[in-house]
């Protein structure tokens, strides 16, 4: 089922996400909604709060080309991370239609677990890198405008606003 995805200014897109205890059946049909809401909208990325549920869950696609890699963690941390830097145009579903060159580690090795609760770890780089650090700092009330300027941030956030508005308007 395709959720409706909450746009900024949202009190919940600021709140930290509480970890998952039980991988249950109930999470795993939301992560597949997850999956289908991204590919819709379409995006490479979702966080539960984006879908309104304030829990550690994150799912992903980053492949371009050739046969889709759909992930699912729950629980998502980064373990380590690189000390060179990647500068890349980052979007976001919550904030549409805006763009903004965000700084961060090249490459990271995350651990969380999966679809059956089994633990994982990986190491991640490229666009991957880039889209699960975005998508980690959403479970921890973080959005890629935050690493922007005041004035920067002020400009998106009140194009966003108009955009909710014009959006419930119909
Ligand atoms: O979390 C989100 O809001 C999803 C976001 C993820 C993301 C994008 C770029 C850099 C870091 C993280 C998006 O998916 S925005 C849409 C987007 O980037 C895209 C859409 C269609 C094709 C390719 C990319
Ligand atoms: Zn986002």
């Amino acid at each position: 089922m395709i959720k409706p995805i909450l746009i900024h200014p949202d009190p919940r897109l600021k709140k930290l996400c509480a970890p998952v205890d039980d991988v249950s059946d109930e999470l795993r049909a939301l992560s597949q909604d997850m999956l289908a809401t991204m590919y819709d909208a379409p995006g490479i990325g979702l966080a539960a709060p984006q879908i309104g549920v304030l829990e550690r869950l994150i799912v992903m696609d980053c492949v371009k080309e050739g046969d889709p890699e759909p992930t699912i963690m729950f629980n998502p941390e980064v373990l380590a991370a690189s000390d060179d830097t990647n500068v890349y145009e980052e979007g976001c579903l919550s904030i549409p239609e805006q763009f903004a060159e965000v700084t961060r580690p090249a490459s990271v090795r995350v651990g969380w677990l999966d679809e059956n609760g089994n633990p994982q770890e990986k190491d991640f780089d490229g666009l991957w890198a880039t889209c699960v650090q975005h998508e980690i700092d959403h479970l921890n009330g973080k959005l890629f405008i935050d690493y922007l300027g005041p004035m920067k941030r002020q400009m998106m956030t009140r194009k966003s606003q108009k955009m909710k508005r014009e959006r419930t308007r119909g």
